[in-house]
């Protein structure tokens, strides 16, 4: 019967879903239909709107723009004159384009994007200097160079589970890698690659005080990188939840300490770190637990279906620091040179257990206080609250039934606290510092604000209910509320982070940027108006967290000319102001520059065809934002000099010619002859001739 409901709802839901808009503004064309259109515009629906040349009082702009007097309120509050700072910071991921996104709220303003996983040529990034060639490298497959990432929850760094503003991770869900910034200057520092696995997905969280950070996978296969064919995935196939063992020291992943562990192969998804009550216990949703292995001949049933059969699947109960003795005690096999924890000592050893889940769940999100564990379901209409003393108390009471891979179950009964009945398709949860949760609703395309329970309600409200819902613009994933998911959320601004933008901007052709829409969640009562929408144009960006400004303490220049970004010290070797040179000795040739406004020193490098050359640059300014380039035409090599910085690039000058290098940074008015010459004298007369 349950099924049946659950089938229906798919016939019917997901092709709402796909359309990407609110039901009731859906033709068969997926747009909202043009009556619509207009009133969600105001009254002055004309496309052809009046522009800068308004003149008059705020009044008189605003009624020739068409603007509602809430409208002048939104702009109000988030408008930033010249010069004014924003208060909070976003940490979006990119997505598929592979980078971090820095965002001002409330201003919405695109700050940065912190080139990560993904060569960057404005950040030089990939294109000759050898720090960040060998992060990059870092994150190699074994047979395969990797230069993309499917980025998708980034996780600031904590102490004593509130965020430190010191660094930043993110996962890449494609590859299963980990990336690690430092936020003194917002640059990529380390990129690892997942030994055991090639896909992920519950990643990256962080526990309280960022010891670990967690990777939990997603499509599981063999481990190891290992082969058997589907018939085998019931014994052959396995998921993991690796943990990264974070060195703050160092601001480095340390492989050597970190490790997996063994699950069964259901398609583990996204995971949250326990807090203050529930510190030391990871929780991770799973789904697929009917191990369904896929549609490949007429008989087939398609994974989207094949993996949605059963009404419930198994939350994931890690006691890590459980887990940890174990590693520590080594109580652990290898795989590739990295540590696994077996399936059969976890379930041994009380490390491990389930509790059911309802109706393909996705988002974990741990309370602040740490004792509840919310859930959402795709295709449930209720958020799933879990309590972590219940946890315990069905742990402690024993007598389990298992899952086929002998997994301790405990009883749905048993752990849950509450269902919220909240509208279609809950995914994500966000908090506050008023003891609401706000949940995303993917087909609904909403998000909605409820009441939490227990030590939360101090108001007398109702607890565990929804209080109101705000319509979003289109097909919401996740949300981010301000500091929402540490120990103390500050309860102001929410993102949504919404899939579909259909109308929503001017039409830059069929592939479109998504929409952050902000929602004032603190000033307006019950009401959360969305009161800006900001195209995110590079790729699809799933979670993002806010933290305020002023704990973010970055370097405004390096601290020390000769600057070595990668070992975050001054580099004894780095040219300085007077020890430029090129020396030669046989064919190798090493050059020392610097560079400062407007010149490099030297300015001319000669050079023989086939000569090995080790190339030094630093940029000797002290000024905030004098940062010089080196680009080198025709050699792929790109630099970006931040003041302070050293660099080094190697190369073998194969080309005989004359190239031209110049400083990429319109960084002074005789910029353009900030410029040198590199001279290649080919090895015969004949190779002069290209
Ligand atoms: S997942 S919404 Cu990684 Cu929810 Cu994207
Ligand atoms: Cu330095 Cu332009």
């Amino acid at each position: 019967m349950k099924r049946t409901l659950q089938v229906l709802m798919i016939a019917v839901l997901v092709p709402m879903a796909v359309f990407g808009c609110r039901r009731q503004d859906v033709d068969t064309s997926g747009q909202p239909r043009a009556e619509e259109r207009s009133a969600e515009q105001g009254d002055d629906s004309d496309d052809a709107r009046p522009g800068g040349a308004v003149a008059g009082n705020v009044d008189e702009i605003a009624s020739a723009r068409g603007l509602s007097p809430d409208d002048v309120k939104a702009a109000v509050m988030t408008y930033n004159p010249s010069g004014k700072m924003d208060e909070y910071i976003q940490f979006a991921s990119g997505g598929h384009g592979g980078q971090m996104l820095v965002i001002g709220l409330p201003s919405m303003r695109l700050l940065k994007l912190i080139a990560t996983f993904t060569p960057e040529p404005w950040q030089g990034f990939g294109y000759g200097g050898e720090a960040g060639m060998a992060v990059l490298d870092g994150g190699n497959a074994a047979n395969q160079e990797l230069r993309w990432a499917d980025t998708h929850h980034p996780a600031l760094s904590e102490t004593a589970g509130d965020y430190d503003g010191q660094f930043l991770f993110i996962g890449d869900k494609a590859n299963a890698r980990l990336a690690v910034i430092d936020l003194r200057d917002f640059e990529t520092k380390q990129i690892v690659k997942n030994p055991i696995s090639d896909g992920d997905h519950g990643g990256m969280f962080v526990t309280p005080n960022t010891e670990w950070v967690v990777e939990g996978g997603q499509y599981s296969t063999p481990l190891g990188g290992a082969y058997a064919p589907m018939s085998e995935y019931k014994d052959k196939y396995r998921g993991h939840i690796t943990f990264w063992k974070f060195d703050r020291e160092k601001g480095r992943i340390d492989p050597e300490q970190s490790f997996a562990m063994e699950v069964p192969p259901y398609w583990q998804d996204l995971c949250d770190a326990g807090k203050l009550e529930s510190e030391g216990w990871v929780f991770c949703n799973s789904i697929n637990t009917e191990l369904a292995t896929g549609k490949a001949d007429a008989d087939g049933v398609n994974f989207e279906s094949g993996a949605s059969q059963n009404d419930m699947d198994y939350m994931h109960i890690v006691n890590l620091n459980k887990a940890a003795e174990l590693v520590a005690a080594g109580k652990t096999t290898e795989l590739n040179g990295f540590k696994i924890l077996p399936l059969q000592t976890s379930i041994d050893e009380g490390v491990l257990y389930f509790t059911p889940e309802p109706k393909s769940p996705h988002g974990n999100d741990v309370t602040p206080k740490g004792e509840y564990i919310v859930v959402g379901g795709k295709l449930d209409q209720n958020a799933t609250v879990y309590s972590f003393k219940k946890i315990q108390a069905a742990i402690a009471a024993g007598n389990f039934e298992t899952d086929d891979y002998g997994v301790p179950l405990l009883p749905f009964d048993a752990t849950m606290e509450a269902q919220v009945e909240l509208g279609l398709g809950p995914l994500h949860t966000q908090f506050d510092d008023k003891g609401y949760g706000y949940t995303s609703l993917f087909l609904d395309s909403a998000v909605a604000r409820w009441t939490l329970g227990g030590s939360y309600r101090t108001d007398g409200a109702e607890p565990w209910k929804l209080v109101t819902k705000t319509p979003v613009q289109y097909n919401i994933g996740h949300l981010a509320t301000a500091e929402g998911d540490t120990v103390s959320p500050d309860g102001k601004w929410l993102v949504a982070m919404n899939k579909w933008s259909v109308d929503r901007f001017n039409n830059v052709g069929p592939l479109l940027p998504q929409n952050f829409q902000l929602l004032d969640i603190a000033s307006g009562g019950v009401q959360m108006p969305v009161i800006y929408d900001s195209p995110i144009g590079v790729g699809e960006p799933h979670y993002a967290q806010i933290i305020k400004a002023d704990k973010l303490k970055a370097f405004e220049t390096y601290p020390e000319i000769g600057w070595d970004p990668q070992t975050m010290a001054v580099d004894p070797d780095a040219p300085k102001a007077g020890t430029e040179s090129v020396v030669r000795d046989g064919n190798n040739v090493t050059v020392r520059l610097t560079a400062v406004r407007s010149h490099f020193t030297p300015e001319r490098i000669e050079l023989k065809q086939g000569d090995n050359v080790t190339l030094h640059i630093t940029n000797i300014e002290t000024a905030r934002d004098a940062t010089h380039g080196f680009a080198v035409s025709v050699h792929n090599i790109n630099l970006s000099l931040e003041p302070g910085e050293t660099e080094t690039v190697k190369f073998t000058a194969n080309q005989p010619g004359v190239f031209p290098w110049y400083c990429t940074e319109f960084c002074s008015a005789l910029h353009l002859e900030m410029v040198g010459y590199m001279l290649v004298e080919p090895s015969s007369a004949a190779a002069s001739v290209r």
